[in-house]
Parts: C-alpha cells; sequence; structure tokens
C-alpha cells in the first residue's frame, strides 16, 4: 500500500466510505465460498465497540463483517475488518517461558504456574500483602479483570489492582464522578442522530473512532444545518469535516471552555429553569457557591483574555459558543485524550460538562456530555468492575470502610478480609517496583514496557533482576522481553467474555476457534493461579459464564443494576444497556432522565434526577486556567504530543502483524509545519532527533501542516522508536493520569 492509499484511507474515513468499501464486500466473498460459519462477536479494537460476525472456516477463523443489527449497523472499519490476522502471525507466543541466566527458556504451564505461585506467596509471607501487584487493561474481558480484582484484593490482601485505563480514562472518571457523582456517560450513541450540534474537543475521532465518526457524518450529510466545532491544536482528519476548527496553544482549554460558558452567559445562551431545577456550583472541593458567584468567577475570562493565553482568534471563541448554546439546537459533545491526557484533565472534563449543565443541553435525545472511549473494555471492565486501585466493584471504594463491608458480605469473607491501605495507581505502582516496594507484578494484555510516559525509568525497573514480573501476553513484546514468565495467552476469538463499550452497552464476544498451540485464556490461568496460591474457593468457576452470573449479583444492588443482562440474553441480543434491573428490562438509553432510568425514584418529580448526588444536583464547577506541567522555554522550545493514526493500534503488537496496515503505515514519523521544518532545516524523508529532558529519539520527518507550528506530533505505535522515552511522567492531581499530551522538546536533523 503507497503513500496514497494511506492518504485514501483517512479520507474515506473521514468522508465515511471506508465501511461500507470495505467491510461487507470482502465478507460477502468469504460467504460466496459457501461453508464459512458465522458467529456473533464484538470488535477487538476501540471503545466504539461495533458488533461483528465472525466468520470461521475448518477452524480457522477466516472473515470479520459487520453485525447490521448492532448499533454500528453493520458497518466496521479496516482495522475490524482485517481482525483474523491478529491471531496467525509465525511468532505468537505458544508455550509459557522462564528466564533462566538471563534468557527466556521454554517451559510448561506447571513448571511456570509454580513458579509464579511460590514467588507470590513468598513475597507476601515475607514483605507483607503490598508487595505484590496486578496491572491490567481495558481490553480483557469482564470475567478476566474481575478475577485477578478478586483474587488480589480478598486472596492476597492487596488494593495494588491497577490497570492502562488510568492512562486513558482516568480523567474522565474523575469529570463524572465530581459533576454527577457517578460515574460513565448518560447519553447513548443514537443521540449522534438527533443532534444539531457537534463539539469535539481533543478528539481525532476520525481516525480513533472511525465508526461512530462515520455516524456524525452521516447525520451532517442527511440533515442540513448541522454544525461541527472541533477543537484540537492539530488540523486532523476530524478537523477536515469542521464548520469551525479552533486550532490553539496545547494546554489552554481551560481558559476557551470558560471564555464559552462567559458568552454563554453574557449573551442570554444560559437555560435558567433547568439551572434552577437541576444545578448547583462549586469551586475547590465543596459544591457550595451560587449562580451569581459563578457569574463574577467568568468576568475573567473573556474571550479577548483567553485570545491572549491560548492564541485562539476570540471571535472563534465566540462562535463556537453562539453554536453551542444556540437555542432550540441540540448540542452533543465527544472528546478523548487531548482532554484526559492532562494534569488538568479532570478540571477540562468539568468546563464540558458545565457548558452542557448551563445551557441545559442534556438528557434528551442528541443532548449530551459523552466522553468516548478508548478500549473495548475500559468501561465494562475496569471503570464498572472496580479495575483501579482506589475502586472495588460497581461504583464501591476500596477507601471506604461500608463498601469493603459490602463486599466482605457479597464474597462470604470474613469481616475485615478486604485491606484497608492504599493501593497504587499506574505511575506510583511502577516507581514502586523501581524502589522495591513492590516485588512482584503480574501484567495482563497490556504493554507498559512500551506504553508509560518517561519510559526508560520504568523499563528500567522492570529489568531490574530484583524484581519478579510476569507478562501475559499473545506475542513477544517490548515488555514481554523484560520479563521473567512470560505466559502465552488465548486471544480474541479464542476464548469467550463480556465487553462494555463507551455508551455502556454489555456485548458478548464468542469463542470460534481453539487457542494457538498450548495458549490459555486468561480466565483460566487466574483460576489456576487462584488454586495453587490456596485461593482456589475464591474463583471456583468452570467456565466465564459462571463467573458473569457472580458479577451480576455483585452488581445488583448498585446503580449499575445490569442483573437483567443475563448471558441468555446476550447470546441472542445485540448488545443491551445498563442499568438493566430485570430480564425483561429492555436496557437503558439515557440516564437520569425520569421514565428511562429505572435508578430514578418513582416519587420523583421533575424531568431529570441527579440521583449520584446527595442533593441530587449536578455540580458547575469554577476551574480556572492552569496550564501544562512542562510548557516549552528556550532550551526546549517545541510542544511534543503523541497519538494515534487510524492504521494501528497502540503499541503495534497487533496491527503490525496485519499485512494490509504495516505496508501503509510502519514506522513512527515526526509530523512537523512547514515554517518549523525550514527552520530546523529538515524536509520529508530526512531523520530528526527529539530531545525532552527525559529522553531522546530519531524519526523520519513527515512535513505537513496538520500540525501548528510550535508543535510536533508523533504516532505511538513503533516499537523501535520509543516516542514514550521523551513523554513526561507528570500527573493529574485527581486522577493521576499522566500528561501524555504535552511536553517540551528540542529538535536537531540527525
Ligand atoms: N486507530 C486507533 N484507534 C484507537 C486507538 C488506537 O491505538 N488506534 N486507541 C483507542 C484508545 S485506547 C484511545 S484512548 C483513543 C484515543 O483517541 P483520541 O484521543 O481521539 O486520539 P489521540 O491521537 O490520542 O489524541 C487526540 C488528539 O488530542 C490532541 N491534543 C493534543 N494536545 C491537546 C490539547 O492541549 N488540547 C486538545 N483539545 N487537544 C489536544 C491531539 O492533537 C490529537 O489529535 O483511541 C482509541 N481508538
Ligand atoms: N505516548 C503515548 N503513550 C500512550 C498514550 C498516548 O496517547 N501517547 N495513550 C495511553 C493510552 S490512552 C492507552 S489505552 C495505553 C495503551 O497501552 P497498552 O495497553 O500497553 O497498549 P496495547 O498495544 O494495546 O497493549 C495490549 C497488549 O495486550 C496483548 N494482548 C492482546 N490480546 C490479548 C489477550 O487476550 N490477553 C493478553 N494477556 N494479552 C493480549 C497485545 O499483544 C498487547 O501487547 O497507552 C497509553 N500510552
Ligand atoms: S470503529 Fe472501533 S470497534 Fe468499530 S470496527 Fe473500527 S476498531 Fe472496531
Ligand atoms: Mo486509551
Amino acid at each position: 500500500m503507497s503513500l496514497t492509499r494511506r492518504d485514501f484511507l483517512i479520507r474515506t474515513a473521514a468522508a465515511s466510505a471506508l465501511a461500507v468499501l470495505g467491510g461487507p464486500a470482502a465478507a460477502r466473498a468469504a460467504d460466496e465460498t459457501g461453508d464459512t460459519k458465522w458467529t456473533k462477536g464484538v470488535c477487538r479494537y476501540c471503545g466504539t465497540g461495533c458488533g461483528v460476525y465472525k466468520g470461521t472456516r475448518n477452524g480457522k477463523l477466516v472473515a470479520v463483517k459487520g453485525d447490521r443489527e448492532n448499533h454500528n449497523q453493520g458497518f466496521v472499519c479496516l482495522k475490524g475488518f482485517l481482525l483474523p490476522q491478529i491471531l496467525y502471525a509465525s511468532d505468537r507466543l505458544t508455550d509459557p517461558q522462564i528466564r533462566k541466566n538471563g534468557k527466556l527458556v521454554k517451559a510448561t504451564w506447571d513448571e511456570a504456574m509454580d513458579l509464579i505461585a511460590s514467588r507470590f506467596n513468598e513475597s507476601i509471607e515475607k514483605h507483607g500483602p503490598d508487595s505484590v501487584a496486578f496491572y491490567g487493561s481495558g481490553q480483557g474481558y469482564t470475567e478476566e479483570s474481575y478475577a485477578a480484582n478478586k483474587l488480589f484484593r480478598a486472596g492476597f490482601g492487596t488494593n495494588n489492582v491497577e490497570g492502562n485505563p488510568r492512562l486513558c480514562m482516568a480523567s474522565a472518571v474523575g469529570g463524572y464522578v465530581t459533576t454527577f457523582g457517578k460515574d460513565e456517560p448518560f447519553g447513548c450513541y443514537e443521540d449522534i442522530d438527533h443532534a444539531d450540534t457537534f463539539f469535539l474537543i481533543g478528539s481525532n475521532m476520525a481516525e480513533c473512532h472511525p465508526i461512530l465518526f462515520q455516524r456524525v457524518t452521516r447525520r451532517k450529510e442527511s440533515a442540513p444545518g448541522t454544525k461541527v466545532i472541533v477543537l484540537d491544536p492539530r488540523r486532523t482528519p476530524t478537523a477536515r469535516i469542521a464548520d469551525l476548527h479552533i486550532s490553539f496553544k496545547p494546554g489552554t482549554d481551560l481558559s476557551i471552555l470558560n471564555a464559552m460558558a462567559h458568552v454563554m452567559v453574557v449573551e442570554g445562551l444560559v437555560d435558567r429553569e433547568f439551572i434552577a431545577d437541576f444545578v448547583t456550583f462549586g469551586m475547590g472541593k465543596e459544591a457550595n457557591k451560587t449562580w451569581d458567584e459563578y457569574v463574577a468567577f467568568l468576568e475573567d475570562f473573556t474571550p479577548e483574555k483567553a485570545a491572549e493565553v491560548s492564541g485562539a482568534p476570540a471571535e472563534q471563541i465566540v462562535e463556537a459558543a453562539r453554536m453551542f448554546g444556540a437555542s432550540g439546537r441540540k448540542t452533543l459533545s465527544f472528546w478523548t485524550m487531548g482532554l484526559n491526557q492532562r494534569t488538568r484533565g479532570v478540571w477540562a472534563n468539568n468546563l464540558v460538562h458545565n457548558m452542557h449543565l448551563i445551557t441545559g443541553k442534556l438528557g434528551v435525545p442528541g443532548s449530551s456530555s459523552f466522553s468516548l472511549t478508548g478500549q473495548p473494555n475500559a468501561c465494562g471492565g475496569v471503570r464498572d468492575q472496580g479495575g483501579l486501585s482506589h475502586l472495588l466493584p460497581y461504583g464501591r471504594l476500596s477507601g471506604k470502610a461500608e463498601h469493603r463491608a459490602e463486599m466482605e458480605k457479597l464474597w462470604n469473607l470474613p469481616p475485615g478480609t478486604l485491606p484497608d491501605s492504599p493501593g497504587k495507581h499506574a505511575i506510583a505502582m511502577f516507581r514502586a517496583l523501581e524502589a522495591k516496594e513492590i516485588k512482584c507484578i503480574y501484567i495482563m494484555c497490556t504493554n507498559p514496557g512500551q506504553t508509560l510516559p518517561n519510559l526508560d525509568r520504568y523499563r528500567a525497573a522492570m529489568k531490574d533482576p530484583g524484581t519478579f514480573v510476569v507478562v501475559c501476553d499473545i506475542y513477544p513484546t517490548r515488555t514481554t522481553e523484560l520479563a521473567d514468565v512470560v505466559l502465552p495467552a488465548a486471544a480474541w476469538s479464542e476464548k469467550e467474555g463480556v465487553f462494555g463499550c463507551s455508551e455502556r452497552r454489555y456485548q458478548l464476544d464468542a469463542q470460534v476457534v481453539e487457542p494457538s498451540g498450548n495458549a490459555r485464556p486468561d480466565f483460566e490461568i487466574l483460576c489456576d493461579l487462584a488454586r495453587r496460591t490456596g485461593h482456589g474457593d475464591l474463583l471456583p468457576f468452570a467456565n466465564p459464564a459462571e463467573a458473569w452470573d457472580e458479577i451480576r449479583m455483585i452488581a445488583k444492588d448498585t446503580p449499575y443494576r445490569f442483573y437483567g443482562i443475563t448471558r441468555e440474553r446476550l447470546k441472542k441480543e445485540h448488545g443491551i444497556l445498563w442499568p438493566c434491573p430485570t430480564e425483561d428490562h429492555p436496557g437503558t438509553k439515557r440516564r437520569y432522565v425520569k421514565g428511562e432510568d429505572p435508578n430514578v425514584p418513582a416519587d420523583w418529580e421533575k424531568r431529570i434526577c441527579f440521583y449520584g448526588r446527595p442533593d441530587r444536583r449536578a455540580v458547575v464547577w469554577m476551574r480556572s486556567q492552569v496550564g501544562p506541567e512542562e510548557p516549552p522555554d528556550a532550551e526546549y522550545p517545541f510542544y511534543f504530543t503523541t497519538g494515534r493514526v487510524i492504521e494501528h493500534w497502540h503499541s503495534g503488537t497487533m496491527t503490525m502483524r496485519v499485512r494490509e496496515l504495516k505496508n501503509a503505515k510502519s514506522t513512527a514519523e515526526v509530523e512537523i509545519h512547514p515554517d518549523d521544518a525550514r527552520r530546523v532545516g529538515v524536509k520529508t524523508s530526512d531523520e530528526i532527533r527529539v530531545t525532552s529532558r527525559r529522553g531522546s529519539v530519531i524519526f523520519p520527518v513527515n512535513v505537513t501542516d496538520t500540525s501548528p507550528v510550535g508543535m510536533v506530533f508523533v504516532n505511538m505505535h513503533d516499537q523501535e522508536r520509543l516516542c514514550n522515552r521523551i513523554a513526561i511522567d507528570a500527573f493529574d492531581a485527581g486522577s493521576k493520569q499522566p500528561e501524555f499530551k504535552i511536553c517540551a522538546v528540542k529538535l536537531e536533523k540527525a
């Protein structure tokens, strides 16, 4: 595939034709050969959670096509359509390996599992439960994450249960919890078909959530007058459909968002009735302020001042506010890592919610404040299921005695079993490994040896012979090369489990082929580890379906309430949105809305009930502009940002093994504006050295006006050129999510 072919991919994604072209036609070809068996499942990759059918023939997965009865209406993007290839590269891990004399050598399952069990038990005995840790993923099935969560907390006695969603969704969780009292978006994808204005901020949907972006594009094409606002420093493929694209200095969104609210107030675009009924105001940690105090707070955030801070023209800020707040129109916001991966990620999330709350654009079809989730099961498997150190399953907190007591009852544990010592968030966890406070870590379905920021530091910690690192993956990676034990996992389609995507939709992904070689499903491996460490009674399940029934019970008396989502329903239906309390409940499209959400009390008289908050009101938070941890200066004069391209999934372990995707884009490149390229003295295909205070990497150059002057972008999938050696590991004070999106670098021709 040539460069023009790549450009074609992106353009067609933006023009929404890609999915129609690719998937169904080729799947039909597979069908025409006659004996292909199709089984319902879910795409392996992004948080869009497209429903698929998997085609098998002679015991092999041969094709994937979109499920017409699911939300994606039969569409899949190119990555989804090419999924079968991820199972069959020649270097699949098929046997366990143990490091001996510095080298990984093949071992039996018994040898590997006995070694892990004895090392973990020994460490707990000698150094206490907090000397062990689990680092998981928003890409494991819910049953898998649940098994690990229960084993580590209830069995080993530690809250060191974390996962890569900390790098991804923690700020969104922080935003939802502080504003609305409960995590998770409350609208649904169908809102796209009703929206008049789309506000896309810090999200490159065209490349990262292509099927949802296609739905936005279709709405725009079919409903004249639909407006799209894009706020991203870069002119991404997403920005190509924008009626208004605002580029600005990275890390200045808070000033722009407050200035938009300022304009809404001054121009009377606010909904006073909605505010009186459903909103309260806050600053710091207390929700004890008034509307007048909020208006006074905003006085400082004029569009002109925001323009000074951000570099965005004041007129554009005013125009964005008018488009967002126009009365009688429905506004739908989407955002992803441009807001979350920031030292003020939670605040940025709060400020988007604010605009919906003051304009009353919430809780009706087409109006929602919707954080897009990155991974296929970050919502269902980690946020909901409680797979972060401070959480327990289904909205409970590990630091709250009454929540621990509740879980102890549900898990039949003696009172006081669950640990009260706080667990470590991702960065703290790897720092503790470096300090050897954590001595044993089990890493599952994630590749931190490539994807953590300030990477050299944490690679050294994993490599250190004084730490015991277990890595479970489907291929050799930049993390398995650091491991003491490598376990071969069965991949997507070689095992079954539940995924929960961005819109609270739970779906069952079916097993359709046997695991490769001696690989085993993560769920089975964890149950085995429980038995060998003496905690077999915690995970007595014969299969994931039995765990799912326990999970439904655990969620039953929480706001998640998906007791009605049985395995049998999941097999038949095409995804169900929680809450769904009973087997005859259809699921909930819009949370907090009376008549739709079963959690709204029956005697509640108003249209909306924010039941997650004690006063049943959502909070408009006053949050000032605070910039990034490491802005450019004389020595490191450029902003450095990293992210994604449409062809590749994160660290590239899967997509680089798909021929067409690898050919379309193999290496990472530095996207640099023509003016900067001239200044630095480079042209496309030259090499450039990018250096931050943490590390230095050489990349090929791509001169393009996608990046604004003063900012360079690198895609993160390259396993040779590790962009995270450069990225900063500063994190948000509330969410602990690292600031992948912004640090300072210098550039030299290499
Ligand atoms: N093809 C593909 N799709 C994926 C993934 C993948 O690896 N590949 N991964 C999935 C996952 S886990 C995730 S989290 C999502 C991520 O999805 P996105 O967040 O949409 O993707 P990114 O490329 O990480 O970053 C989005 C944008 O943030 C912008 N940005 C940088 N700094 C700022 C800033 O200061 N303010 C604002 N407003 N924007 C800024 C960048 O220019 C970039 O265009 O994608 C999911 N989908
Ligand atoms: N510079 C930079 N770094 C980033 C980001 C960024 O924007 N910029 N974004 C961050 C974000 S949002 C995210 S979500 C993370 C993602 O970071 P990671 O989760 O580390 O990246 P992946 O490549 O998705 O890693 C998943 C791993 O699981 C393996 N795998 C696949 N299927 C299975 C399975 O069934 N079982 C097991 N055990 N393993 C399996 C894959 O081969 C792969 O090695 O990266 C973060 N890092
Ligand atoms: S949009 Fe996401 S979930 Fe849908 S097919 Fe593409 S990668 Fe898979
Ligand atoms: Mo992510």
